[in-house]
């Protein structure tokens, strides 16, 4: 329930929404809703940009306990916002409370790198929170939920959580890379000069690490092929490792890391999986593989993904080249080395 004094009026807002929104409420759980990508995205989604302005919803954050107090003040910021879509905001420390029938979860936060931290330590420190939140979403959310982990590392955050939800799909656990694919997107558009509406069927494969490939190979460029229209010495030695490394870009310009660009990459992952990617265009999700393209059956790599009825679909039949496949198998290498450092907490 709404904890702001503006937000104990919501049920005069209520009986507004009564007579012009007609869905019912879906209740979306976000954890690490106290973060930098929390801030950025609790207000987008409550403002009707992820399941449009007809979709009312109810919020469930979780946080950690000493997290709790500073939440409080972002909760009392969306009642002062005053959102019509917006029915109610809980706020939790225990994961089965938040994730309680949860339709959807966006699951952000995670255990930072923190200064000598091996990637192994930060491997295990997470590996038990999707651990315990996979448990919870197994045990408490709907049954339908569909989730996306941003936390990092993200992929075999989203394994873990999967393998720890037995009685879940495991196509309903994803993780995100759409950053990375924006990041792509808007990369190209700024060196061939278009606006980012003209590029198309550009992908991420693999890993959200520095191992990523972006693959320019199947893109388009208003209407004509990517590679065709930029330098190929451009796009292997400049454009691949820049997009793969835009984040510490980012960093070391705004002395802070990626969020309202995380939040919205994270929102349109979900939107487009829900409502579905755009006509002839494709976009991408690090999800469980089913075997294509060579990779693992069960590891979350990232691939290109076309959606349509509330569900995904890796694109088939695409050529992979010598190129290609060196870096693709690449990440795949970094991702199975990630997943036997963990493997021990897989559950049931
Ligand atoms: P912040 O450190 O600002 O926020 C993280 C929040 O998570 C904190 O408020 C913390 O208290 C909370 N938290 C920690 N453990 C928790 C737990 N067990 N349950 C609930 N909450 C918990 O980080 P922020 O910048 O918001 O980034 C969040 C995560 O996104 C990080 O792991 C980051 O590395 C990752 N990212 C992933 C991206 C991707 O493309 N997949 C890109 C952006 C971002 O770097």
């Amino acid at each position: 329930m709404f904890e702001s004094p503006r937000c104990q009026s919501g049920k005069r807002l209520m009986s507004i929404r009564e007579t012009s929104i007609m869905k019912k409420p879906v209740r979306i759980a976000v954890t690490g809703a106290g973060g930098q990508i929390g801030y950025a995205l609790l207000f987008r989604i409550a403002a009707g940009d992820f399941l449009g302005p007809d979709q009312p919803v109810r919020l469930q954050l979780l946080e950690v306990t000493p997290a709790l107090k500073a939440l409080q003040g972002v909760v009392m910021e969306l009642g002062d916002c005053a959102f019509h879509t917006l029915v109610d905001v809980s706020t939790s420390d225990q994961a089965d409370v938040a994730f309680k029938d949860a339709d959807f979860a966006f699951l952000v936060g995670a255990k930072p790198r923190g200064p000598g931290m091996e990637r192994s330590d930060l491997l295990l420190g997470n590996a038990e929170i999707f651990r315990v939140q996979g448990r919870a979403l197994n045990d408490h959310a709907a049954r339908g939920v569909r989730v996306i982990v941003v936390g990092n590392p993200a992929n075999t955050n989203a394994l873990i959580t999967s393998r720890n939800a037995p009685d879940l799909d495991a196509r309903q656990i994803t993780a995100m890379t759409r950053l990375d694919h924006n990041r792509a997107v808007a990369l190209l558009a700024a060196k061939t000069n278009v606006p980012v509406a003209d590029v198309h069927r550009v992908c991420i494969w693999g890993n959200h690490s520095t191992t990523q490939f972006p693959d320019l190979h199947h893109a388009s460029v208003s209407g004509k092929p990517a590679l065709q229209q930029v330098d190929v010495a451009w796009y292997q030695q400049e454009y691949i490792p820049r997009v793969a490394k835009r984040g510490a870009e980012v960093i070391a310009a705004r002395g802070a890391s990626s969020a309202a660009s995380a939040a919205n990459a994270a929102l349109e992952h979900m939107r487009d999986w829900v409502l579905g990617t755009r006509a002839g265009d494709w976009t991408s999700m690090a999800i469980p593989s089913d075997g294509s393209y060579g990779i693992p059956k069960g590891l979350v790599y990232s691939f290109p993904v076309t959606c349509n009825g509330g569900k995904y679909e890796i694109v088939s039949g695409l050529e992979v080249n010598s190129f290609s496949r060196e870096r693709m198998d690449a990440t795949r290498r970094e991702l199975e080395e990630e997943r036997d450092a963990i493997q021990h907490l897989f559950g049931g």
